[in-house]
């Protein structure tokens, strides 16, 4: 079952990894240079079955990136609160309100101007992913804004015209504008390859929250994955995650304990409904999956 590499690493970290205290405060304990490897054929997906995932949310995620969209008032209309901890720790430490996420997140959606205020996250995914910022410089030496670049939209193009290339990437990291960004990003260059029919991707993580993260991440970058592949007329191939500093929180010990306890059953599968004119067009009603029995949720704290 291809749900043991995660329950693998989860058990590896936990009992060998590098314990100390992380920017959170929270404490980890990470090993560095990690690897998991999915086939994605025949509809495969790596959706957890030892947990229940709350896989729509990692789509709708996914189609608010490729909208170029920074803020998270979107996602709120649809209730995905997965982005809310970090404006709300602003707004808490820049206004001293001790303020409570449901009625930050009703505030966000109901009032558009404390949203654009608020709500918005810097230059995330979204914007570097589909407006990557480019200067132009005049012959005095100056520079003046120049087109953005759309990454996702060049590479659905250089897979169809240049498939052997090995120049397919998307990357989220900005160094210029890390500053600007409430969380740089973490799941930050996916690389795509064609071999025969078929298309494979590369997802390096830099950073990973293997209990809460990772279950969505690798949701996300197989629907990246499968609209590329349909847009570009291949077969899914194989999702390769590569993490960087690949670790689990120290208050997530009942969660550990819990997951590792149940055993994978099932194997649920993707279904993309519709095929619309571009990678930009998908909606969520295109996504289906079927045969997903999970076990049941596994609530942590998210650390911020
Ligand atoms: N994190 C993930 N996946 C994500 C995301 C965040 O695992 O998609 F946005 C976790 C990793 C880490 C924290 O625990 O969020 C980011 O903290 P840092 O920037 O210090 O690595």
């Amino acid at each position: 079952h291809f749900e043991w590499q995660y329950l693998d690493l989860m058990r590896r970290i936990w009992e060998q990894g590098d314990e100390r205290i992380d920017r959170t405060g929270v404490g980890t304990r990470a090993i560095f240079g990690t690897q998991l490897r999915f086939d994605l054929s025949d509809g495969r997906i790596p959706l957890l079955t030892t947990k229940r995932v709350f896989w729509k949310a990692a789509v709708r995620e996914m189609l608010w990136f490729l909208t170029g969209d920074t803020n998270i008032r979107p996602l709120l209309e649809q209730g995905v609160t997965i982005w809310s901890d970090w404006p709300l720790a602003k707004y808490r430490k820049a206004t001293g309100e001790d303020i409570g996420q449901e009625e930050f997140e009703a505030r966000i959606v109901a009032d558009e101007a404390f949203a654009k205020k608020w709500g918005d996250l810097g230059p995330v995914y979204g914007k570097q992913w589909v407006d990557w910022p480019t200067y132009q410089y005049g012959p005095d030496g100056k520079y003046t804004r120049g087109p953005g670049i759309n990454q996702v939209a060049e590479v659905v193009e250089s897979l169809r015209s240049n498939p052997g290339s090995r120049r397919h990437i998307i990357e989220g990291w900005n160094v210029a504008e890390l500053d600007r960004m409430a969380l740089p990003p973490c799941h930050k260059t996916y690389q795509f390859h064609v071999a025969g029919n078929r298309l494979s991707c590369i997802l390096y993580q830099r950073s990973c929250d293997v209990a809460l993260g990772l279950p969505f991440n690798l949701v996300g970058a197989t629907i990246l994955t499968r609209m590329i592949a349909a847009q570009t007329g291949y077969e899914p191939g194989e999702l390769v995650w590569m993490g960087g500093d690949t670790h689990l929180y120290l208050n997530h010990a009942h969660l550990v304990a819990e997951q590792l306890s149940r055993t994978p059953s099932g194997e649920p599968r993707l279904h993309l409904l519709r095929q619309p004119p571009s990678i930009f067009d998908y909606r969520i009603e295109d996504f289906e999956v079927r045969d997903y029995a999970p076990q049941g949720v596994i609530r942590a704290p998210v650390a911020v």
